[in-house]
């Protein structure tokens, strides 16, 4: 009989040490922010191309091109959720609308309590990458990032923040919040790069 329809083709999709999760646990460090529609904005700042910053509102962040994709999140701590549909604002959109200067090399990713993830400029520009407002149609949950988060399908998702509230377009790299507490500064789940220890130089700033 082999494995069923909708399973088959799934465990190539699965990274080295990864296993199949059913369902969609929470996992973040600190509590569930609370969201405040009057004063909450996304901002882009740092290295702009114009050197200005770059804000808008929830109304009008809401009305960005949306987009969809079909995306594989992978948490560090082994399990996988395969093919999921999210819907939102692409990074290529922000990158689009409040371009980097021509001497960006990474973003870091802020979310509310000074939550942080960096990111190579290619992972962050990758098609797949977007800022997800929604999952299979529906708005996220409160615990699952709302009102938006980002998604790095092909990077451990602690690269993916919830509740996210900029980006800081960046001329240097730098750790974000799990970069500097032991996890690795690219996170390729392919390559298993889990833990700053297995860092080989190039991947990252002096710890
Ligand atoms: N703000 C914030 N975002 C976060 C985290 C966090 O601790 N804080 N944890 C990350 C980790 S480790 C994972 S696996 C995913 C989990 O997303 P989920 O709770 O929607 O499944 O969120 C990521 N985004
Ligand atoms: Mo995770």
């Amino acid at each position: 009989m082999g494995l069923p329809e909708s399973r088959e083709g799934q465990q190539d999709r699965l990274p080295p040490g990864q296993r199949l999760q059913r369902g969609w646990p929470v996992t973040h460090y600190g509590p569930v922010p609370k969201f405040k529609p009057d004063r909450w904005e996304f901002r882009v700042f740092g290295a702009t191309a114009d050197g200005d910053k770059h804000c808008w509102n929830h109304e009008e962040f809401s009305a960005m091109p949306y987009s969809t994709v079909l995306a594989d999140l992978h948490c560090v701590t082994k399990y996988s959720m395969l093919g999921a549909e999210w819907g939102g604002v692409a990074s290529r959109t922000i990158l689009e609308l409040a371009p980097p200067a021509p001497d960006v090399t990474h973003v870091m990713v802020w979310a509310e309590y000074g939550f942080s993830s960096n990111l190579r400029i290619a992972d962050f520009a990758t098609e797949q990458t977007i800022f997800a407002t929604h999952k299979g149609g529906e708005p996220l949950t409160a615990e699952h990032g709302f009102p938006v988060r980002l998604l790095v399908p092909h990077l451990y998702a602690w690269k993916g923040p919830k509740w996210v509230r900029g980006i800081e377009y960046m001329t240097a790299d730098r750790r974000g919040f799990w970069e500097e507490r032991g996890y690795h500064n690219i996170g390729d789940p392919w390559d298993e790069q889990r833990y700053s220890y297995q860092e080989v130089p190039g991947d990252g700033p002096e710890l």
